[in-house]
């Protein structure tokens, strides 16, 4: 078997994290389809949680709908020194094409804030074609994306730390 088979990303994953107590983490859902985007946020929070992130450095807010999490993450950045933030929604097809122009605003969105801050803003926005394409991935056959969310915030931490250790590292060389 190929060891790049496609992996369950809600499997879990290693991450080496330091200064765990003093990480602080966004999550910004959308209340649109709100059966959907609870779940994913109980499994964002609770992989928080599970690795080890304080309940206290955990800055829950909600949103309308999908379009505005770029802005409920910009917001929030702005007020909470946070190294990460997870944006959580689900919108699903309908007869118009109204999910095209809100996904792609949102995908467009928060990668320009994530630039733009240095901060990584994670998109966690189902896009199924219908109720039980979100059901699959919001608890289902297919896991769960917010937790494969929240442990994509980690990883963007982990690396940034990673890095920093090594930004550190450049003055104390030997000679
Ligand atoms: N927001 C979502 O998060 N998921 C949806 O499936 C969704 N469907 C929408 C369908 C229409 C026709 C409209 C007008 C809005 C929809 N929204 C949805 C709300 C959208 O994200 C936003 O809150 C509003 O457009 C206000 O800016």
């Amino acid at each position: 078997m190929s060891k790049y088979k496609k992996t369950n990303l809600s499997e879990l994953r290693e991450v080496q994290l330091k200064e765990i107590e003093d990480i602080k983490i966004g999550i910004v859902t959308a209340k649109w389809n709100e059966d959907i985007t609870s779940a994913l946020t109980e499994g964002c929070e609770q992989t928080l949680l599970e690795y080890g992130i304080i309940a206290d450095n955990i800055f829950k807010v909600t949103v309308p709908g999908s379009f505005e999490l770029p802005m409920g993450a910009k917001s929030l950045l702005s007020r909470e020194r946070l190294d990460a933030v997870v944006c959580l929604g689900c919108v699903i097809q309908g007869e118009t094409s109204h999910n095209e122009y809100i996904n792609q605003s949102v995908a467009n969105g928060l990668m320009s804030l994530g630039l733009a801050s240095g901060k990584p803003c994670i998109f966690g926005v189902l896009t199924p074609v219908n109720m039980q394409q979100a059901l699959d991935r919001a608890g289902g056959k297919h896991g769960n994306k917010g937790i494969e969310a929240a442990l994509t915030a980690l990883e963007m931490i982990e690396l940034e730390q990673q890095l920093d250790k090594k930004d550190r590292s450049i003055g104390f060389l030997k000679k």
